[in-house]
């Protein structure tokens, strides 16, 4: 396959040397010799220049901001910027690694289609350079000829990490106009919707939460690599250090997880939970804390005549309990708790009764305290009831939105796009046949999920069976389906009868598979706005200005949309030609600013490039003594009326923290019938067991570490090298097991095994390690790549999405990651 220098004519060559970025092409290829003595020879003679543009990394969802250092068109450094609140002059080990993203030797070169039609993994593409004018042509007359035939809904946009509104941000209005109820369609039901969906399902928000760890004294996290990957990674490295070692009293750290990672190593008492069971934990936490009399008075209320009347396996009368700030705290009792004692879930969850007693009473009796999940705890079946529980311990302690505790991140203060989309909408984009079409991937449908926000996993298979229908033209945007979705093989299948459009600029595998590319520039060649993950409650926005000038024939990935929207026909045409290009958009983001601006005097659109970042503080909202207060300027003083706490802080129907939650109550029907749960249960959080497909005998857990930059790290050589010692690296997988698990299956240490589950098998080599759980094997997803660039791919078999069967939780949509399970055998 030589599909990777196929992109760089000579006349892309010469044009990419032209640019201020020309030294960053001279690394790729014999031919570029000459260019490199001129360049050098210039550098010799002028005075050097380095000039530092702000931007944001791209290797996880922390947005650490980074100040990039470029000497005569040429970056060669990435730092943290000192004046970033995320990145306080600080990196993870990957925030430096961007100069080898730009410089990446295999990058897509410019616009190229597919001249094999057979696509396989060991079909070369046959990819020619052609222009910008053909590419875009070529995609606008589809996308024509499919809304002329009624069949908009043809066309899917697929999305992983969108960074804002300049990107992701306009997908929603391209769909709207363009009349697809497949655009756009993100991935987050594959990355942690579990955690969004069942926060959603009790406070009605629907969101990641903003956390205030600097105060909190205790945290309690269930299945959360807070010191690998939690967001924002290298800002819970910075508050880590500063709630252990500088903090007075020392904020205590209860970590659950199935093997001892960097985050249980460093906690205060680590628990090593059965795979799928943290629901079971939390609830024996709430029965502790409901029958000790440990629960925030303030905000969830009290017996009216102050005598504790929670007792192991009793019912108490309703009528009894005068609630605050909660709904159904006392149903949710009578219906669930009051038999989740601790040495029941001991019985479940294999740890012992004393460390789950002592867990409840510190949370119980520790103020501020946070208790915290993530993938860990939600990638199963039950996920949504392990969400659950665990998120209603923080409402049983009185945390939400009080200092110490956590709340919801706000949104930064954008101005308006420059046209509104809807004087665009002509007939067909308001009532054309589309609208009588149900997703590709069933998401917002009875007959599939109908309560999840995105089902990214399931668009693949079901337009290969047909069901709702068959796609004509899919199209990526940071997304690499084949690789990261479960059971990748079937996409493989599926995206052979499609016309594949990849915006990558990196050769995937899903790319392998495309029949035209788009190639996006990279992060430090475009400029892009990026308001923050949920990092501490207040709003701020970022901005990535580039450092040089695109290397190659790229473009933005905002504007090739903006571009394929200009050629539709009819008004939505004339939107996009208003629009312009995303540089307009972005400068009429800016304009919000003005009235509004940020801490650091950014207030306009050249004040963002210079400082990269607008924020304001405080976080506006307070729980304080019972009340719900806002900012007034100086201090938390104005009480918030209930209809206000509904409106902004719980979105329930109640306008409550809802135990028994009204939502999940409202679709019960649909809920019993699809996950046959019990009708007077499915509103609670409740205890579930989860169901394991795979056929093996062995849990698999593939977490994420520190090294690991999504799906997106395999092509950097430095990363996968500090994967090595411990986690593999090129060619290789090390695969944690317990030395007794091992041992029983004639495994020697370091030796070949073959993994196996119903889907097929892989290899890697087997690492013992005591802090692996006996019953559960760990190893991270960032191998096993068949593309994805030289140095990337050929590192076949070893990866674990093969082997991972496609099951997902029915109401998050959240896809189970760890909860297939392999047999393992030598190889
Ligand atoms: N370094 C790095 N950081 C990242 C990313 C990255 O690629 N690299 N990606 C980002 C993305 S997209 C996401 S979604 C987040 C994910 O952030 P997290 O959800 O925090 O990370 P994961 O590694 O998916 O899972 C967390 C932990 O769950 C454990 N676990 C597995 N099964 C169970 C279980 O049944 N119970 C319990 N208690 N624990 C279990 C795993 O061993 C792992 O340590 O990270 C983000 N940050
Ligand atoms: N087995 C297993 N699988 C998992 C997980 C797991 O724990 N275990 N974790 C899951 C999680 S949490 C997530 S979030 C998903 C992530 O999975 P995806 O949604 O697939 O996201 P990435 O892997 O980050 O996206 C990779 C794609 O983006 C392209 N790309 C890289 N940089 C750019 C750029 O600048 N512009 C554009 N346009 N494209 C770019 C890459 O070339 C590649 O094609 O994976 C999931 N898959
Ligand atoms: S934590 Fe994430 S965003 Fe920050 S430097 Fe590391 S990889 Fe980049
Ligand atoms: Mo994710």
């Amino acid at each position: 396959m030589d599909i990777l220098n196929t992109g760089l004519s000579r006349r892309r060559f010469l044009q990419a040397s032209g640019t201020a970025g020309a030294l960053g092409a001279v690394g790729l290829g014999g031919g570029a010799l000459t260019t490199l003595h001129e360049a050098e020879a210039q550098a010799a003679t002028a005075p050097s220049e380095t000039k530092i543009t702000k931007n944001i990394c791209h290797q996880c969802p922390a947005r650490c901001g980074i100040d990039v250092y470029t000497t005569d068109g040429r970056v060669h450094a990435i730092y943290g910027s000192a004046d970033h609140p995320i990145s306080n002059g600080k990196l993870c080990p990957k925030g430096p690694l961007g100069t080898y993203i730009l410089y990446d030797p295999d990058r897509f070169k410019g616009p190229m289609k597919r001249t094999n039609p057979n696509k396989g993994r060991d079909e070369d593409p046959g990819f020619v350079p052609i222009s910008w004018e053909e590419a875009l042509d070529t995609v606008a007359e589809r996308l024509n000829t499919l809304r002329d035939k009624g069949e908009s809904h043809r066309f899917a946009l697929c999305y992983g990490r969108g960074w804002g509104a300049s990107c992701a941000g306009l997908q929603g209005t391209f769909g709207s106009l363009y009349g697809s109820p497949n655009v756009a369609i993100g991935h987050s039901s594959m990355c942690s919707d579990g955690s969004i969906i069942s926060k959603k399902a009790l406070d009605g928000i629907g969101s990641y939460n903003a956390y205030d760890y600097a105060n909190a004294n205790m945290l309690l996290m269930f299945g959360v690599g807070f010191l690998e990957a939690f967001r924002p990674y290298n800002n819970n490295m910075q508050v880590w250090g500063y709630m252990r070692g500088v903090k007075v009293p020392k904020t205590r750290i209860t970590a659950v997880d199935i093997h001892i990672n960097t985050t249980l190593a460093g906690s205060d008492r680590a628990l090593m939970i059965k795979p799928g069971t943290d629901g079971a934990l939390a609830l024996a936490i709430a029965h502790v804390i409901l029958t000790e009399g440990l629960w925030e008075r303030p905000f969830v209320g009290d017996f009216t005549d102050g005598v504790n009347r929670f007792k192991t396996g009793e019912r108490v009368d309703p009528s009894l309990f005068e609630e605050k700030w909660v709904k159904g705290l006392v149903d949710w009792w009578n219906t669930e708790l009051k038999d989740r004692t601790p040495a029941w879930a001991a019985e479940v969850t294999s740890l012992y009764e004393r460390d789950i007693l002592a867990t409840a009473r510190e949370f119980g009796t520790t103020r501020p305290s946070i208790a915290l999940f993530e993938r860990g705890a939600h990638a199963h079946s039950n996920g949504v009831l392990n969400g659950m529980a665990i998120h209603a311990l923080n409402a049983l302690v009185g945390s939400f939105y009080a200092k110490g505790g956590l709340m919801y991140q706000m949104g930064p203060s954008y101005g308006p796009m420059p046209v509104d989309a809807k004087d665009f909408t002509d007939d067909y984009a308001a009532n054309g046949p589309w609208k009588a079409q149900p997703r590709i991937d069933l998401k917002g449908d009875k007959d599939g999920y109908l309560l999840a926000n995105n089902m990214l996993q399931e668009l693949g298979p079901n337009s290969l069976a047909g069901k709702p229908y068959k796609l004509d033209t899919v199209m990526f945007y940071l997304t690499n389906p084949i690789w990261t979705a479960p059971n990748g093989q079937v996409w493989e299948e599926a995206l052979k009868e499609l016309f594949v459009v990849d915006t990558s600029p990196f050769p995937g595998e899903s790319a392998m598979f495309a029949d035209l590319i788009l190639p996006d520039h990279t992060y430090l060649e475009r400029l892009q706005d990026a308001p923050t993950y949920p990092f501490k409650g207040w709003p701020m926005t970022q901005l990535r200005v580039p450092a040089v000038k695109p290397l190659y024939d790229t473009q933005y990935y905002g504007d090739t949309l903006i571009e394929i929207g200009k050629r539709i026909k009819g008004p939505m045409g004339e939107y996009y030609k208003a629009l312009d290009n995303t540089e307009n958009v972005i400068r009429h983001l800016a304009k919000g600013f003005a009235t509004d601006p940020g801490d650091n005097g950014v207030n306009d659109f050249e004040s963002w490039k210079e400082k990269g970042v607008w924020y304001k503080k405080p976080y506006i909202y307070r729980f304080v003594d019972g009340e719900f207060r806002k900012w007034d300027g100086a201090d938390y003083t104005i009480v918030m009326s209930e209809d206000e706490v509904k409106a902004d802080l719980f979105k329930t129907d109640s306008g409550k923290f809802e135990l028994r939650s009204g939502w999940l109550e409202s679709n019960a029907d649909w809920i019993a019938q699809k996950t046959g749960r019990d009708p007077r249960k499915l509103m609670f959080p409740h205890w579930e067991e989860p169901v394991h497909p795979g056929g093996g005998d062995l849990y698999m857990v593939t977490p994420k570490v520190a090294m690991h930059a999504e799906g997106r790290g395999a092509n950097l050589p430095v990363a996968i090298a500090n994967l090595q010692p411990v986690l593999g690296g090129r060619k290789t997988v090390y695969i944690e097991i317990n030395p007794a698990t091992a041992r029983e299956r004639g495994i020697a240490d370091g030796t070949k095994v073959r993994l196996s589950s119903d889907l097929g098998s892989i290899e890697g080599y087997c690492k013992y390690y005591e802090g692996c759980r006996p019953d559960t094997i760990v190893f991270p997803m960032e191998h096993g790549h068949w593309a994805m660039g030289r140095w990337a791919k050929d590192r076949l078999p070893g990866h674990c999405g093969e082997i991972t069967v496609n099951q997902s939780d029915r109401i998050t949509g959240q896809c189970s990651y760890y909860t297939t399970k392999v047999s393992i055998a030598p190889a």
